[in-house]
Order: structure tokens, then C-alpha cells, then sequence
């Protein structure tokens, strides 16, 4: 069934229920001197090339390769339209290597026609914290697709993730691959439901008008939270102690230092926004919310060309209820103007989905560690890991 997958350090499925095998690496460390030097043979009308994620004209190939071939939704009505600004963002964290940027060019013609990423990360198994990759992005173009070009781009990364001495990584998909550690759900909160019922993303329930339909979705112009306000560069300090205390009674959750939380959650136009709750009476810093921005192309739609949507990404409350802060989030989301808001079952999030009128979306998000064992399945509400 999965002729690759079969040949590497994942969790198999005919390994589901078996208690005696431990948590942790399925294969060891190999000596760096035994790590293959050479770059995997492509078929040989291609060739490897490492993206230079700095260069504009680099940036611009890959951003065209992915807004044409990367991925879409079961019925192939939207597909995802990273922007150049977000992927230089998520490309470049503290401590990146260039050499896990790879992309694949037809030789005679040097077209990009396949890509895949890797960022390093701590993440916390438990209480062992391991240094891993992140692989997102992995991309062949639509008219090279089923000639095994993934499991070598798959390899390759794998390759250059070795030559860095780090052993495990973590990457989410769509499809069920062996194995999950767990699988989540997305849930999607209308803020410009017109829109989203025109272009085909949500339709109108069963016994509702449109004016009905706008009007239930209404949310306030202001915050209610007293003290809520946007993240600053001072809050950086304040912020991580927040976030690594709420991130720990999680089972899988990353391992964020003060210059981690400066990349990933300072506010950055367009890409990431990050609100706090300031205490008006001891200015402690008690609650925080963020999201993404990852507007997908529309699919053939006379309309309209692009959808709008945020995606929850990490969310803290200690004095603010939850679905407060959320609400306050969805606020600042309409305020800049996204269609939807977009969440995974992840963390806490169930707790405020449906009371805030999201509603479950047809797609599932699988997560997986490669080179990692877990004892059992986690359920959604404990992972504590958010995948761009
Ligand atoms: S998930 C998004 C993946 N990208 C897309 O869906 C874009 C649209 N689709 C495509 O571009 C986020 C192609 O369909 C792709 C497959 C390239 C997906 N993950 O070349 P073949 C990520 O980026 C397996 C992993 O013929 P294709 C995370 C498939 O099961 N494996 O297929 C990426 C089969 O293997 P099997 C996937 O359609 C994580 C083989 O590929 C997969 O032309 C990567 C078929 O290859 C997927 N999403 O190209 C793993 N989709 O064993 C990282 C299919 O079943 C692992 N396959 O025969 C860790 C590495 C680092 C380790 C460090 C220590
Ligand atoms: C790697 N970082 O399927 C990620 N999206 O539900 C790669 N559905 O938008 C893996 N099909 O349900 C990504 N509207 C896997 C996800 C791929 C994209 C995907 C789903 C997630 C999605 C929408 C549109 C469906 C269009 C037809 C959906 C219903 C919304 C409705 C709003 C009102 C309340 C009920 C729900």
C-alpha cells in the first residue's frame, strides 16, 4: 500500500495497538561521516537546486510554482496562495539553513518544478524536548505528478536534515499517511458569509435567508476585553513566559525561546497579527491570541479571485475566558477585513468553536513525527503545535 513510507522510520500501521514497543526514536543517530555526501539521483532531465529564499527573483519562482500546483480541497475549488512576504517569514526562523530550501529545475529549460522546506524546532515530546525539522511546502508541479518525485525530494531533505545532526521532524498533511500521531479537524467561522456562500466555501443553511444568514454572523465594531491591545516588541519577554507556561500541559507542543516568540508571533503585515491583554490595574500581560494570514486562490469564480481566511494559531487565557479573547480575535479579523476564520481542534479551541459559530469543515489535518514513536494516539485537544 505504501511502498515508501513502509521503507522509513515512521510509526506503521500494523504497529497500531502494540504497548511494547517505547516512546521515542525508532532508529538511532548514524555517524555523520556515514551520512550520504551526494545529493539523491533525480531522473536526469532534472536537477537539485537550494533556494536562495533572500533572492526576489528565487522568492518570486517558488511563490509561482505554489499558487499554480500547490494544495487545494477535495472538489479542487480553492487552493492555498502563501504569500511571498509569509514565506519569507516562515522560511527564515532563528537558526534556519539555507541547504533545507530545495527545489527541483528541469535542466534544459531551468523551470522550478517541485519544492520542499525544512525549518528547524525544539519540540517537546512529553518532557524530552527534541531538535527537529519542520517539512512543509513539499510541491510537485501538477503535470509531473504519481513519477515518485516525492519520496526523492523526501529523501533529499531527510539527507541535508542528517548532515545538520538532527534525526526527527515534524510535518502535517491532508491525506493519511503511516502514521498520525493524531488527526484534527478544521472548523471555519464565517465573517463575510455573502462572500463565502458566492464563491461556493459555505452555503446557506437549511430554513435561512441571506439577511438572516449576515445578520447571525454580525459581530461587534469593538473589543470588549479591557486592556486588549496589539503586541509590541517589549512584549516579547512577557510573552514567551505566558506561552511556555500554557504551552507545557500540552503532550507535543514547541519548545519557544524570547527569539523564537520574536519571529513567529511579533505582528508582521500581512502574515502573522498577535493581540495581548495588558492588566489596566498591574500592567501583567494575562492573555494572548494570534493568527495567520493564508488567503487561498478561488478556483474559477466569475467574482471574485482570492479568499481571505485566518487561521488560529496560539491562543493563552489565564484571566480572560477564552471564548472572549476568540471573540475579541474575530473582531480584529473582520476589522482587517478576512472572509473567514479558520481553526483546528487543537489546544483548547474546542471549548470555544461552537458557542462562537464555527462550524466543522470537510478537511481533516493528520500530524506526524518521522523517527518518532508515541505510545498511544493523542486526542486533538493535546497536541500543542500549530504547522504553518
Ligand atoms: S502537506 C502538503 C503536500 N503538498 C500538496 O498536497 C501539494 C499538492 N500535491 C503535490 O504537489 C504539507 C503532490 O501530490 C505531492 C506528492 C508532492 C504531495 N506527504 O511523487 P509521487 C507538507 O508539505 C507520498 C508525504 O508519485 P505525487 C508536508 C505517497 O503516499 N508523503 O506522488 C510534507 C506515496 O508514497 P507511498 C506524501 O502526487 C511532508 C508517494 O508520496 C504526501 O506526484 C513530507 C507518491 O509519490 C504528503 N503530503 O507527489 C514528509 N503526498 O509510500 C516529510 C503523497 O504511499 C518527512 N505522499 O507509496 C520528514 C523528512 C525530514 C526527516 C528529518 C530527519
Ligand atoms: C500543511 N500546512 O480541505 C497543510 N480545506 O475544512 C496541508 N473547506 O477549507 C494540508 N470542498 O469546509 C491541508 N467550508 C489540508 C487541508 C486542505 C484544504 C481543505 C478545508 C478545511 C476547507 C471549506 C470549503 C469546502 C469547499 C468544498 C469548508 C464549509 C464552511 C462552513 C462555514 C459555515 C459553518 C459551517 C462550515
Amino acid at each position: 500500500r505504501h511502498k515508501f513510507w513502509e521503507s522509513q522510520p515512521v510509526g506503521q500501521f500494523k504497529d497500531l495497538g502494540d504497548t511494547s514497543l517505547p516512546e521515542g526514536p525508532i532508529e538511532p543517530p548514524t555517524p555523520l561521516p556515514e551520512v550520504k555526501q551526494e545529493p539523491y539521483n533525480l531522473p536526469s532531465q532534472y536537477e537539485w537546486v537550494t533556494c536562495d529564499m533572500d533572492s526576489k527573483e528565487m522568492c518570486d519562482e517558488v511563490y509561482n510554482l505554489l499558487t499554480a500546483n500547490y494544495v487545494e480541497d477535495d472538489e479542487n475549488m480553492f487552493r492555498f496562495n502563501y504569500t511571498k512576504e509569509f514565506l519569507q517569514w516562515a522560511l527564515r526562523p532563528p537558526g534556519y539553513y539555507r541547504s533545507w530550501h530545495i527545489g527541483v529545475r528541469v535542466k534544459s529549460s531551468k523551470k522550478l518544478v517541485a519544492f520542499i522546506t525544512g525549518v528547524p524546532a525544539r519540540i517537546r515530546v512529553r518532557e524530552t524536548v527534541v531538535n527537529m525539522a519542520e517539512i512543509n511546502f513539499l510541491c510537485v508541479h501538477k503535470k509531473l505528478r504519481s513519477k515518485r518525485l516525492a519520496p526523492v525530494m523526501i529523501k533529499e531533505v531527510t539527507r541535508r536534515v542528517h548532515l545538520e545532526n538532527i534525526w526527527q521532524a515534524a510535518y502535517t498533511a491532508g491525506v493519511v499517511l503511516p502514521t498520525p500521531i493524531t488527526t484534527c479537524q478544521y472548523w471555519h467561522r464565517s465573517l463575510n458569509p455573502k462572500k463565502l456562500i458566492d464563491v461556493g466555501f459555505s452555503r446557506l443553511g437549511a430554513r435561512m435567508t441571506m439577511s438572516r444568514t449576515i445578520k447571525l454572523y454580525k459581530l461587534p465594531d469593538q473589543t470588549a476585553t479591557a486592556g486588549f491591545r496589539k503586541m509590541e516588541p517589549h512584549d516579547v519577554p512577557a510573552v514567551t513566559r505566558l506561552l511556555r507556561n500554557y504551552l507545557k500541559q500540552f503532550i507535543v507542543s514547541p519548545d519557544f525561546d524570547e527569539n523564537d516568540v520574536e519571529h513567529w508571533l511579533l505582528p508582521k503585515e500581512n502574515v502573522v497579527d498577535s493581540f495581548l491583554v495588558e492588566s489596566p490595574e498591574t500592567h501583567e500581560i494575562t492573555d494572548f491570541c494570534s493568527f495567520y494570514t493564508l488567503p487561498s486562490s478561488i478556483l474559477g469564480c466569475q467574482n471574485y479571485s482570492t479568499l481571505k481566511a485566518a487561521y488560529s494559531y496560539y491562543n493563552v487565557s489565564t484571566r480572560t475566558p477564552l471564548n472572549q479573547l476568540m471573540n475579541d480575535a474575530l473582531i480584529m479579523a473582520k476589522r482587517k477585513d478576512f472572509d473567514v476564520f479558520n481553526a483546528l481542534d487543537v489546544m483548547h479551541n474546542e471549548t470555544f468553536l461552537k458557542e462562537l459559530k464555527f462550524g466543522p469543515g470537510d478537511g481533516k489535518l493528520h500530524y506526524y513525527l518521522y523517527n518518532y514513536r508515541t505510545r498511544h494516539m493523542l486526542r486533538p485537544s493535546e497536541l500543542g503545535l500549530v504547522l504553518l
